[in-house]
């Protein structure tokens, strides 16, 4: 039967089993919203075990795409079962020619692994929810550690770096892009630092230019008080170099996070946030449904607003 035609507590029931095709719906549904979504979230939630959750962000081909791919193969070799959520990739994973659709990119994960690309175009405001979302899937269907891939700009950037225990912000060498990387905000969010393409002249200039704002700045973990300071790696991801110094960085990441109380802190802000992205999607429905018809009736705007707010409280 197809997955298509189930209810959504029997997909649930399945994709919580392993069934990569009602996994694969169930994704489907939490990125379109609405009432099956939240339906899931009830579902999923108790079943989550913690699975660690990491950002690999980055300017547009900084190598975050091949980085991840990888991750993806490297994993399962320490026992580990790796999620992918690749948010707006403009690249297809490891930047070959090969991987062009959502299949294919797939069975690079093979059974081990999965992987997920999503649009951010048309989804407005809904990354806030489909993000924590699909991660709380993927966590409930036993998945860990689960990587987003995103690009490091704009509102999208906020949301995902959000979503993560421990952010990897991936620069390239050369002058001026840890710079750019500063500009972005990606140095506060940076619990590791990874100079991919070392490869290519530069990186140890940029590993000095990190170094240098690092003194100069405060950065995430510096400020929590704990005396965190973020490393910084190098790597060939075309040829896996480093790759493996890479994850051992991250997993000291969390380790630190474990051993202090900022990955409960992290993870209660998280929650906090959801929620609020949450209710921020209630109320606009909520509002634009009072608009909805509404014209001029001699009372103020401001008496209108007080009056419409009363009854969307009430
Ligand atoms: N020389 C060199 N090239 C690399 C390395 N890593 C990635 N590349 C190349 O850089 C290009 C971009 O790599 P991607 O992995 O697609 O980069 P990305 O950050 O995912 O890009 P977007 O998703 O478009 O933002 C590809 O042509 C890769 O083959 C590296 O370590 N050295
Ligand atoms: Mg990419």
């Amino acid at each position: 039967m197809s997955v298509k035609k189930l209810s959504v507590p029997e997909l649930v029931g399945r994709a919580l089993e392993g069934d990569r095709r009602a996994i694969g719906r169930m994704l489907t549904l939490i990125e379109r919203g609405g009432e099956p979504a939240d339906e899931i979230t009830d579902l999923t939630h108790p079943a989550t075990k913690g699975a660690h959750v990491v950002g690999i962000t980055g300017a547009p081909g900084a190598g975050k795409s091949t980085l991840t791919g990888q991750l993806i193969r490297h994993l399962p070799t320490l026992g580990l079962k790796p999620a992918v959520l690749a948010v707006d990739p403009s690249s297809p994973l490891t930047g070959g020619a090969i991987l062009g659709d959502r299949v294919r990119m797939d069975d690079v994960a093979g059974d081990g692994g999965f992987i997920r690309s999503v649009a951010t175009r048309g989804y407005a405001g809904g990354l806030a929810l489909s993000v924590p979302g699909s991660v709380r899937a993927f966590d409930a269907c036993g998945f860990g550690p689960v990587l987003i891939e995103t690009v490091g700009v704009g509102q999208v950037e906020v949301d995902v770096a959000g979503a993560a225990d421990t952010t990897v912000v991936v620069v390239n060498p050369g002058w001026g892009d840890a710079v750019q990387a500063n500009k972005a905000g990606l140095l506060e969010v940076a619990d590791v630092f990874v100079i991919n393409k070392a490869d290519r002249d530069g990186a140890n200039d940029t590993r000095r230019d990190l170094e240098l704002m690092l003194d100069l700045s405060h950065v995430s973990g510096l400020e929590d008080g704990t005396g965190y300071r973020p490393p910084i790696l190098m790597t060939t991801a075309t040829d896996g170099l480093g790759v493996e110094a890479m994850w051992e960085a991250v997993t000291a990441h969390q380790a630190h996070l474990e051993a202090t109380s900022a990955l409960e802190r992290r993870r209660a802000a998280r929650f906090r946030y959801e929620v609020a992205s949450r209710l921020t999607t209630r109320m606009e429905r909520s509002i634009a449904r009072s608009l909805d018809g509404l014209t001029p009736d001699g009372r103020s705007p401001a008496t209108v607003a007080a009056d419409l707010a009363a009854d969307l409280l009430a």
